[in-house]
């Protein structure tokens, strides 16, 4: 259906991408997306209502905004994949992965900086927490510029982290006891030390020229004039860089050493099937793929408009975040790249199923389809769908990464979520996803300050508080329908750092933050409280084994050092605690285990309106198990909603002590404690 120039609101309402971007751009304004089904507003003129909000969203918001709608379906058709019965179910549905950040995991060789022997050395502790899949954050060859999303080759193995016979290592090693691993594919962009791009520049108008989007200057110009086009990178300045051997500006949308690969180029496409193949016959089980949706560049890569970039914070970003051939190149990859031939000679090693007891059996014959995972900034929930509905053939699962900030709030924010936003979110999403999709369900990862202390602010050292809500958060993860991606440390209630100068921070996004506050003006104080909120390295000190020097992570000097001391929060110390964070994580991921209609029931949610407790009813397809999982999302006792529900019995509880829950109580009494989590199965 061709919308016109001018269509209503209802219209541009139902178009999936016009949903997500006025979804997107009413919570930017902190206005609940409700505002827009409203009759009155939803039948005035897209034109009407661009003209009225045009101090906000500029002059040609109406006209960029049917650019987009105009490059892709205007309604979800997902097929269903699941048709045929439970037996086509693909493994990943019901999987828990678990983000390895290998810089940071452990260090086996004492130089301070985490290793594939150290994650093998901690292989079983992922196993006895009842992980399926490992993701291992880059590991390849890489100046590293960005922590290693900065391939320089995509073939070998970075030197301080091992060598590609470590690697062979770790993938048998997961594999034997029964779980996968699959790797970050980083290929919107390369190093600028990869060969592709020294070829490219060596020679633009050679073969390698066309890998890259380089552009030449203005006549007579060295460099010194405009770049190409308005866009800026996510790490500050122009997106553009002049390389002066080339006579060429290069496109770079992070760091001046990530050059952004040409995909409309299928050379370029050919390459990254080509390394996905290599890494499947070596053993590995699939990819996330890095920004992965922002392939697709509009062709002539025009400016940017000013409004959107300034209400979205990236000038230009409306023509590559969802761009026109991203659809084509996912379902090409995924068929060129992803999937097996019969033909294909078996890879090196296979996954080894995992009975019930945690015993391994046979390998098992290859996935026909390694797992693509898409890391998406900025796809809403209807584009999500696009990228990877049951059916669509181009993704599997994707992030949607509106669940990290609350309305109005973006990451370097000083402020505290509230987990009844979480709820909306979470609500929101599941409703409106189909049967047959899935989402992947995550809180914390690489890029972020931990949820955890976002909800608790200082009160993130308070043990008490900080065990519940670390349990609060792995039940959302590990009950609600979709697939979670638990990263390190959240299973020990990991906590953001407090630091008080910028030289702890290593990141380049902190670093050229922090260069550009100063420029604008603020002093020193001001310009590190605008960098610490968001910081990445919140996320990225070691992982905390034991107390002490080191924290078992290293035996030399860790490259970060900031690793914060509060007792009872490292793995040592949780391991035979049957309250602890740890033993939690491992008892639900044992109960979704046993009980399938937790890891994949029909969802439905009884009171949705309260902002205090949150709860869900999971069922399996004929209604006969039944499961009841309660949250109290505020910091007070709560009385819990009328009951609703007949009889239960606790399953699992988070709070220890008197008056609380605690398994095998069949009474749930009309009391919750603070960020108290029951999960009970209906007994009728
Ligand atoms: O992140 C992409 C991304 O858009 C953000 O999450 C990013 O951390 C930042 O907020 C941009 O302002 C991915 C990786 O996860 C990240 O570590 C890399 O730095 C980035 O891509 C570039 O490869």
């Amino acid at each position: 259906m061709a919308l016109g120039d001018n269509p209503r609101i209802c219209e541009v309402h139902a178009h999936p991408v016009g949903r997500d971007a006025i979804d997107k751009v009413l919570l930017q304004m902190g206005r609940s997306r409700h505002w827009v089904t409203n009759p009155l507003v939803s039948s005035l003129r897209l034109r009407t209502v661009a003209r009225l909000a045009e101090p906000l969203v500029g002059p040609r918001f109406a006209d960029a905004l049917l650019e987009l709608l105009a490059d892709h379906p205007s309604v979800v058709t997902t097929g269903s994949s699941r048709t045929q019965g439970r037996s086509e179910d693909p493994w990943w549905r019901t999987a828990v992965f678990y983000q390895v950040y290998p810089r940071s995991f452990a260090d086996s060789d004492g130089d301070g900086i985490g290793d594939l022997r150290g994650i093998i050395d901690h292989l079983d502790h992922l196993r006895d927490l009842g992980v399926d899949c490992l993701w291992l954050s880059p590991i390849f060859d890489s100046p590293n510029e960005d922590a290693g999303y900065d391939v320089r080759d995509y073939r070998a193995v970075m030197s301080e982290m091992g060598t590609l016979d470590d690697l062979d290592a770790l993938i048998a090693g997961c594999h034997e006891r029964g779980m996968r691993i699959i790797l970050d594919l980083v290929v919107n962009h390369t190093s600028h030390e990869h060969a592709w791009f020294q070829a490219a520049i060596a020679d633009p108008d050679g073969p390698y020229g066309d890998y890259y989007h380089l552009r030449p200057g203005r006549p007579g110009e060295d460099g010194t004039g405009p770049p190409p086009n308005n866009w800026t990178s996510f790490f500050g300045g122009s997106a553009w860089r002049w390389i002066p051997q080339a006579r060429r500006w290069a496109l770079h949308l992070f760091a001046e050493g990530q050059m952004d690969l040409n995909w409309e180029n299928p050379a370029v496409r050919a390459e990254v099937a080509d390394i996905v193949q290599w890494w499947r016959s070596r053993g590995i089980d699939g990819f996330r793929l890095d920004v992965i949706n922002y392939i697709s560049k509009r062709p002539g890569l025009p400016d940017g408009d000013e409004a959107i970039g300034a209400l979205i914070g990236f000038p230009g970003i409306e023509h590559y975040f969802f761009g026109p051939r991203l659809h084509e190149y996912l379902h090409e990859l995924r068929g060129a790249g992803f999937t097996r031939d019969d033909s294909d000679p078996p890879p090196t090693s296979t996954v080894r199923a995992r009975r019930d007891d945690q015993s391994v059996g046979e390998p098992q014959p290859p996935d026909r389809v390694g797992v693509m995972v898409g890391e998406t900034p900025g796809v809403g929930i209807e584009m999500g769908r696009l990228l990877s509905g049951a059916g669509r053939e181009e993704l599997d699962l994707v992030f949607n990464f509106d669940v990290l900030d609350g309305p109005g709030r973006i990451r370097w924010d000083d402020y505290r979520y509230d987990l009844a936003y979480l709820k909306d979110f979470l609500i929101e999403q599941q409703s409106r996803i189909g049967a047959d999709d899935r989402v992947a369900l995550f809180l914390d990862n690489h890029d972020n300050p931990r949820m955890l202390s976002k909800v608790l602010g200082p009160r993130d050292r308070d043990p008490v508080a900080r065990s519940a809500v670390a349990k609060l958060l792995a039940t959302i993860q590990l009950t609600l329908p979709g697939t979670p991606f638990l990263y390190q440390g959240q299973e020990i209630g990991a906590a953001d750092q407090r630091f008080d100068s910028i030289d702890q921070l290593r990141d380049v996004e902190s670093l050229n933050r922090h260069r550009e506050l100063l420029a604008d003006g603020l002093d020193a104080a001001g310009a590190l409280a605008g960098v610490v909120p968001g910081a990445r390295d919140h996320a990225r000190v070691p992982m905390r084994w034991q107390p002490g020097p080191g924290h078992g992570f290293t035996t030399g000097v860790a490259w970060q050092p900031s690793v914060e001391e509060s007792s009872g929060f490292t793995v040592e110390e949780q391991q035979d605690d049957p309250d602890s964070v740890l033993s939690f994580h491992r008892d639900l991921i044992r109960l979704r285990r046993q009980h399938t209609t937790l890891a994949d029931g029909a969802v439905r949610f009884p009171d949705r309106r309260s902002r205090r407790w949150f709860g869900w009813v999971l069922a399996d397809r004929d209604g006969r198990d039944e499961w009841l999982v309660e949250l109290n999302l505020t910091d007070r006792r709560i009385r819990r909603p009328r009951h609703f529900v007949g009889r239960t019995e606790v399953e699992l509880a988070s709070l220890a002590g008197p008056g609380f829950h605690r398994p095998g109580v069949t009474r749930r009494g009309p009391w919750m404690g603070p960020y108290e989590t029951v999960i009970a199965r209906i007994t009728h």
